[in-house]
């Protein structure tokens, strides 16, 4: 496992996510990237600078730790301009890689399909197309770990007017494959299936409960963003009409932006849908937020107005007194376990309710199909 050194920066006085929580979804992300934190830091800064985003000071005893630690990679929470991911990086004679640079990675590395691995090229390319450097090739060779992999990696070797030429085609061969699935989905539509989207912020549970519905064997991790393709399932309701069911990827706050343009084509199908199935990790402390950004998010894909489902995920797993707490917060929620299978049958009857009333478009199916 890669040696990490990670720094939570965080603005004095900015109101926001609490330091701890960053903490917390940092480590996350670099274990789902294979990494281990080997020491971490919180850092309160007034405004960052232009040049090490760090002051001088900071960066000095960031830098003795460092001489002791010997880590793979710095790793950092802010997204860093190339010129302070640059001179950091001189700085510190140490791979330097922002939260960007870290979820790119893990996208590299979980992209399966011919679409997920365009995407993730293309934003991993927009990415490193300015980062581009003597220094940043140097630490990525030594390394080859975290921030280095994934289909762009062979085109650090090119230079940029390649790198360019690369970018345009890697967009017209996207521009393909959207004519692609969407030719799919009204293939789909034309058999009049009541198609719902499982949606949710990443490790909520998605996978486990369309592995629960379907017995679809897709994959289930503790990890962030295990699922990056969208995987579509059908499965009977308990009077026997049979629905799809398609897993997304996860969402998180802050998404890079040079990603967001991906993951939306990623959930371009949830616009299409009948029902949204919002599956919520109650055991998070931070499941408000996720609830927010989950509606935020379908808000930017215009998906707002699709009916919702709510699943209280991994009731399992919390004590009696706070799920009162959650049941005001959402009173027309379900709890369920996707794991031990909690509250599925109430949530398939109210699938099903609300597919006999006719709540949902597209909701006479056929059977055998
Ligand atoms: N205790 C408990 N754990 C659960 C439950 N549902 C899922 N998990 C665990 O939560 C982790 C994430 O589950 P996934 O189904 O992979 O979550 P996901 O939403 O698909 O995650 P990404 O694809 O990474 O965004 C796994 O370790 C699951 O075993 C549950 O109801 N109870
Ligand atoms: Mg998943």
């Amino acid at each position: 496992m890669e040696k990490v050194y990670l720094v939570v920066i965080v603005r004095k006085g900015k109101k926001g996510r609490n330091a701890g929580d960053i903490l917390e979804e940092m480590r996350e992300l670099i274990y789902s990237s294979r990494g281990n934190v080997i020491d971490s830091m919180i850092v309160r800064i007034d405004s960052p600078t232009p040049n090490y985003f760090l002051k001088k000071g900071k960066l000095f005893e960031i830098g003795e730790r460092i001489k002791n630690l010997k880590p793979n990679s710095f790793i950092t929470n802010v997204e860093l301009s190339p010129v302070q991911a640059r001179n950091l990086s001189t700085a510190l004679q140490c791979k330097i890689v922002d939260r960007t640079g870290l979820i790119l990675d893990i996208f590299a590395q979980h992209a399966k399909s011919k679409d997920g691995k365009v995407q993730v090229e293309l934003a991993q390319l927009t990415y490193l197309l300015p980062r581009l450097s003597d220094i940043w090739e140097k630490f990525s060779r030594l390394g080859g770990g975290i921030g280095t992999r994934g289909p762009g990696e062979q085109m650090l070797e090119y230079d940029r007017r390649k790198v360019r030429r690369r970018i345009a085609k890697l967009h017209d061969d996207l521009e393909r494959l959207k004519t692609h699935r969407a030719l799919v989905r009204k293939s789909r539509q034309r058999k009049e299936f009541t198609v719902c989207s499982i949606v949710g912020y990443t490790n909520a549970g998605k996978s486990s409960l369309l592995r629960r519905l379907t017995g679809a064997q897709v994959i289930v991790e503790d990890k962030l963003f295990a699922t990056l393709d969208p995987i579509t399932r059908a499965f009977e309701l308990p009077h026997g009409k049979r629905i799809l069911c398609t897993d997304t990827v996860g969402f998180l706050l802050d998404l890079p932006h040079s990603l967001i343009k991906s993951f939306h084509a990623t959930l371009e199908e949830i616009t299409e849908t009948d029902i949204v199935l919002v599956v919520l990790d109650c055991a998070n402390p931070e499941y408000p937020l996720h609830y927010e950004v989950v509606q935020r998010t379908l808000k930017e894909i215009n998906a707002q107005t699709k009916p919702q489902i709510i699943a209280l995920n991994k009731v399992d797993m919390i004590p009696d007194e706070i799920r009162e707490g959650i049941r005001r917060d959402f009173p027309d929620g379900i709890f369920i376990s996707a794991k031990n299978g909690i509250g599925i049958d109430t949530l398939t009857e109210r699938i099903e309710e609300g597919v006999a009333r006719g709540e949902y478009k597209n909701s006479v199916t056929q059977k055998n199909e």
